[in-house]
């Protein structure tokens, strides 16, 4: 059983975007590295230099490695943490997104296009234009449009772009004003940039009222991920600091999304990243966790279960 297992033993991963393409399961992680970090709330133990993407042909064999895919020497623009990335496709080509920090240490949102969902990818020179912050996370919709959703804040610097500017000394507001918003923009037909200025993706209570910043087990942290079910627009996350992965839901894909409850109570280790796909007629979460290596945040692995929906659209609840 490979269930709730380190999936990946050789080296470590986190940060699973896992796609189907062509009839078959891929796994996007960022690639660990075994280094020896102190853990700060900047995230620079994330110190991480390449990907590798991994191909699983049913949920009882182990992924297969297709190699690297992407190495940060190959990025013209970024200087140092390629953090997690996602993989798109359109008429045959393989879009993959990811961030990085650029020369002056502001996070952007690249992407590569290769010919194979495990590439090789060839990085554009430039990064995206307009883009900032972390977690990019592609999702194609049912006429074709593709959008990003992105964001992180602390060490994604997502608070720090309150302004629509970078100011390094941004933070999270206070706890009686609004969360910061994660963002969704459409891309352009070819994949390459955005169509449109990212928009706030607005989450609310029950009430309607946009979640508040003091509202620490459910504002959205980092680790975006969309996804679709009868008919129905999913934006799940991480709240970081409270370290669940929860979840809203919309029925407009630029929100705003109504809180739905919590899909992941909290794992070993300080992140908790997901991303939510069908395979084979059935729903996966993949998740991440530091089993490997007994909690150490940096060194994470990439773990699946079984996800399930109640007749009323809701998630239930997983206990990692
Ligand atoms: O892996 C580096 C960062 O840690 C990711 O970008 C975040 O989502 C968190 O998992």
């Amino acid at each position: 059983m490979l269930e709730k297992k380190p999936l990946i033993t050789d080296l470590y991963s986190a940060d699973p975007s896992a796609n189907v393409f062509n009839g078959k399961l891929y796994i996007y992680p960022s690639h660990d590295r075994d280094i020896e970090m102190e853990s700060n709330d900047n995230g620079d133990q994330y110190d991480m230099e390449d990907y590798h993407v991994y191909e699983m042909e049913d949920m009882n064999t182990p992924p297969r490695d297709c190699g690297i895919a992407l190495h940060i020497k190959d990025i013209p623009w970024a200087s140092k943490q390629v953090w997690a990335p996602d993989c798109g496709e359109k008429n045959g080509k393989y879009y993959f997104y990811f961030p990085a920090r650029d020369k002056e240490g502001i996070f952007r949102l690249g992407v590569a296009v290769g010919d194979q969902p495990w590439g090789p990818f060839k990085a554009q020179k430039d990064p995206i234009k307009g883009s900032f912050s972390i977690d990019p996370c592609v999702f194609t919709d049912d006429d074709g449009s593709s959008y990003l959703t992105f964001g992180g804040i602390w060490g994604g610097q997502l608070d720090k772009w309150k302004t629509g500017t970078f100011d390094p000394n941004g933070g999270e507001p206070p706890d009686e004003a609004d969360a910061v918003y994660p963002k969704i923009a459409k891309l352009t037909a070819d994949m390459l940039e955005f169509a449109e200025k990212p928009r706030d993706l607005v989450i609310t209570d029950d009430a309607g009222k946009a979640l508040k910043a003091g509202d620490r087990t459910r504002r959205f942290f980092e680790g975006p991920w969309l996804h679709k079910y009868n008919g129905t627009y999913y934006f799940s996350y991480s709240t970081g600091d409270t370290h669940q992965l929860v979840y809203a839901t919309s029925k407009n894909i630029y929100g705003p999304y109504t809180w739905g409850g919590v899909i992941l109570t909290p794992v070993l280790g300080w992140t908790t990243h997901h991303s939510i796909v069908e395979y084979q007629g059935k729903w996966y979460l993949f998740y991440h966790d530091c089993e490997l290596s007994g909690g150490v945040n940096h060194k994470r692995n990439v773990k699946f279960t079984s996800l399930e929906y109640r007749a009323d659209g809701s998630i239930v609840t997983i206990n990692p």
